[in-house]
């Protein structure tokens, strides 16, 4: 299949099949895919000519696909005689691979709108094992606007087939989908879930689409897909007219092309001219090497956090241990004072909100995915999901609407054999706690020999170690431990095995009075030994306070700028 040939290559796409059935006779109105069963040559000739044009990839006529708009029977029906058709023209031919299309389910999804997200990926399961069955080589997820619902697209493809998963967005000029994801959360999201390739389409024209690929390529390491459209749409009239004709896109192209993308093709208002005119242009070019980088990055449904600049925010305080209220609250299933506590923790500084409701006598898995989905409606900032039971860890990472934090996994086999399947499915950057079946080592070597098995067993299920940060563990020294333990360890993994690395704060004062004052010292020390997270209390002044200094001390903060603006007017000298 060509995708084999990805990266040796610049791989084509066909361009645009809409505007092609329009000139074909498509009424407005009439929807383009019952053209599969009304106008099976028209399709197929459109697929031939893009073909006979050079496109290594056609895409097969499926876009609004799904069961909202047809019946049942009529998904699979369309689907299968989509794909046929599109496999005919590459028989015919003698070249190309079938991509099956499917773009936005036309609903927006809970909460903005009313399509729940499990019915959202099941929709596009539908079309993916339709398409599969019919011999597509690859699932094309296009002109996709929301975050979620492209997750929702790319689990129903993965669970639906098991096709590769190709992805564009269609953004504004600006980077931004409709619903506000930027691209290093489209990025982080995507190569979390495992796609080949992904990348933007449609909405902008060639020229705007070069300054967003130099965007993508800073924060992503997967090949680049850019589909232009012939130009920004331009009504005329009745009309919609695209103003770059096929010698200018082709020059556009080539230059997408020395820019990194790997796989180019057109959107709204191309032709086979356009794409012929581009293979022409961009045939020897060879795709630029994929950068080699190791970024750990966490989403929200619209930004993304990348850990190792300075020690991030991770705020604690959505757990009801210790905490009766929360605790009477969540059992009733009231989700206020949970949102509250974001609300609160994200104005003080957090830069992401562990999520906890661990309660004995409840259905966790339930009331995990409800308080994360409650959660994401309120707040931009990533989450850390964090639970013991891996059924509710499964539930809240399905629901999540971008690339979490997963609190956590131990070196215990049982643990990573039911966390590290969910981390490689959904995407995570998860927690590995440096304990196993004996417990938690006393020493820092017999933790950093943990981390360092725990890492090696996180490969062989598919999971690179940037999607891996270690957390030391923190004991309380009321109950005798050595601190420094802990801070040697975090060091040693840190500088020895080059993950990123993490820690729980507050646990080292428990049972002691005076706990901000302990909390704060050993943040500070952890700082100094590059700890790239802290599970902390961001409402606590004293520890942010710490935090922001020793920042500033370890050269994180550069001309100590962030220390002036938050000492400036508090009397601090
Ligand atoms: N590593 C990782 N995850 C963790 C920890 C860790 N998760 C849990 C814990 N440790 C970090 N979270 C907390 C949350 C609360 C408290 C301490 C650590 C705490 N709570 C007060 C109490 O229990 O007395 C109550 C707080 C209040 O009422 O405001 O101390 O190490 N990966």
């Amino acid at each position: 299949m060509v995708l084999e040939e990805l990266g040796k290559r610049i791989l084509f796409f066909d361009g645009a099949m809409g505007t092609q059935l329009l000139a074909a006779g498509l009424a407005q109105g009439e929807r383009p895919e019952m053209w599969n069963l009304t106008h099976e040559e028209a399709v197929r000739d459109i697929h031939l000519r893009y073909l006979r044009a050079g496109a290594d990839l056609v895409t097969s006529n499926t876009f609004g696909i799904n069961a909202l708009r047809f019946a049942q029977d009529q998904v699979e029906q369309l689907t299968a005689r989509a794909v046929r058709i599109a496999r005919d023209a590459c028989r015919l031919t003698g070249r190309g691979a079938v991509a099956l299309d499917m773009g936005p389910t036309g609903r927006m999804l809970e909460p903005y709108g009313d399509l729940g997200f499990e019915r959202a990926v099941e929709l596009y399961a539908q079309v993916a094992r339709a398409g599969e069955s019919a011999g597509a080589d690859c699932v094309l997820i296009e002109t996709m606007a929301d975050a979620y619902e492209l997750k929702a697209a790319v689990l129903g493809a993965k669970e639906g087939c098991g096709l590769p998963i190709l992805a564009t967005v269609t953004v504004d000029e600006a980077g931004r989908l409709l619903t506000g994801a930027d691209l290093p959360t489209v990025a982080a999201l995507l190569e979390g879930l495992g796609v080949r390739a992904l990348g933007l389409n449609c909405g902008l024209g060639p020229r705007q689409m070069e300054g967003l690929l130099a965007q993508l390529r800073q924060v992503c390491s997967l090949p680049i897909i850019v589909q232009p459209n012939a130009g920004l749409p331009r009504q005329e009239g009745e009309r919609v007219v695209y103003d770059v004709d096929a010698e200018g896109f082709a020059r556009s192209l080539e230059r997408i092309c020395e820019g990194g993308a790997w796989i180019v093709g057109g959107c709204c208002g191309t032709t086979p001219e356009h794409i012929q005119r581009a293979v022409a242009a961009c045939r020897a070019v060879a795709p630029r090497p994929l950068p080699e980088r190791r970024r750990t990055v966490i989403t929200s449904g619209r930004r993304a956090v990348a850990l190792g600049e300075r020690t991030c925010v991770v705020g604690e305080r959505i757990n009801p241990t210790g905490k009766p209220a929360l605790e009477q609250a969540l059992r009733a299933h009231d989700m206020d004072e949970l949102l509250d506590e974001a609300d609160a923790q994200a104005e003080s500084g957090a830069d992401v909100l562990d999520v906890n409701v661990g309660l004995s006598q409840v259905d966790e898995a339930a009331l995990l995915g409800e308080a994360v989905q409650a959660i994401q409606a309120v707040t931009s900032l990533p989450l850390q999901i964090d639970t013991a039971s891996p059924a509710a860890m499964e539930r809240a990472m399905r629901l999540y609407n971008g690339k979490p934090m997963v609190n956590s996994v131990t070196c215990r086999q049982e643990d990573m054999d039911a966390i590290f399947p969910l981390v490689k499915k959904y995407g995570g950057v998860v927690i590995g706690l440096t304990m196993d079946e004996e417990g938690i080592p006393k020493t820092a070597e017999g933790r950093v020999r943990i981390a360092e098995k725990i890492l090696r067993r996180a490969e062989e299920y598919g999971i690179g170690r940037e999607d891996v940060v270690m957390d030391a563990l923190t004991l309380a020294i009321s109950a005798g431990a050595d601190a420094r333990v802990t801070l040697e360890a975090a060091r040693r993994i840190k500088e020895e095995l080059g993950v990123r690395t993490i820690l729980g704060i507050s646990n080292v004062s428990f049972g002691l009075p005076g706990r901000e004052q302990l909390n704060a010292a050993f943040l500070s020390m952890a700082v100094a030994c590059g700890l790239d997270a802290a599970i902390v209390n961001p409402l606590s002044e004293p520890v942010m306070r710490a935090l922001c200094a020793a920042q500033a001390l370890v050269g994180a903060d550069p001309d100590c700028a962030s220390y002036i603006a938050k000492t400036a007017g508090k009397g601090a000298r």
